[in-house]
């Protein structure tokens, strides 16, 4: 099994905080800081920017996961200056050179995931398996935080880790994002679910603590009992 993750969405974040939530993820052990680029085309939102990923870079060595939710992202992968380790997902639907953009992505050390919406079919990742280290499930469609999990997208986190098993890629991951409220968080890690992005719903969330919020994620990701 692979090991489970948590990776709060920093378009989330309270920016006047910035730093001292970024400390507090430190020492939760945070395994990965989920970074939205929207471009306004390929989704009707603008966010954070290359700018905001140097700045994250400089105050942390929590590595980052950034989402690129911009048309031909293979022409500005070179802006992003991903680093060895990090994470960089491009979508299936934003390119139509998408093995040219994930072969990129490896050749800077940074694993490669590709980013699939509710509506993209799991069979469109058929020829680019071995491309990828791991696959972006929207669970919501893309373009804004707080929105509702679409029900249909939990039987396809099940039926993509089928896939990915019986063709040999178990050890491609699977990372959600979209409505990962604690309630949803439980029913993704059961159908196979290992990268769990935390926005409003769960690690944002106003009743508790970031701290609290981070340890009842960490109980529901690790499978522990609340
Ligand atoms: C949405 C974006 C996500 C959101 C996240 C917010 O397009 O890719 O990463 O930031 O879904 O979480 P929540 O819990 O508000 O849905
Ligand atoms: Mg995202």
């Amino acid at each position: 099994m692979l090991e489970s993750k948590l990776s709060p969405s920093m378009m989330c974040v309270d920016f006047a905080n910035l730093s001292k939530t970024v400390e507090a993820f430190e020492e939760a052990g945070i395994e990965y800081l989920h970074v939205d680029i929207m471009d306004g085309e390929f989704v009707p939102n603008f966010t954070l920017g290359v700018d905001f990923c140097n700045k994250l870079r400089n105050m942390t060595t929590i590595p980052l996961d950034i989402h690129l939710m911009i048309e031909k992202p293979e022409n500005k992968l070179d802006w992003f200056q991903p680093q060895p380790g990090e994470y960089l997902t491009v979508h299936a639907e934003s390119t139509d050179h998408l093995q040219r953009a994930l072969a990129k992505i490896r050749s800077y050390g940074a694993k490669a995931m590709v980013a699939i919406n509710p509506a993209t079919p799991i069979s469109s990742l058929e020829d680019i398996l071995d491309d990828v280290d791991g696959v972006l499930v929207m669970t919501v469609n893309p373009g804004f935080a707080g929105q509702k999990l679409v029900p249909s997208m939990l039987n396809k986190i099940k039926r993509l880790r089928n896939y990915l098993d019986e063709r040999g890629y178990s050890n491609v991951e699977i990372e959600v994002d979209g409505n990962v409220s604690f309630d949803n968080a439980i029913k993704m890690r059961q159908v196979g679910a290992n990268i769990f992005v935390g926005g409003t719903s769960s690690v944002f969330r106003g009743e508790n603590t970031l701290k609290e919020n981070v340890q009842i994620m960490r109980q529901i990701i690790n499978g522990e009992d609340l």
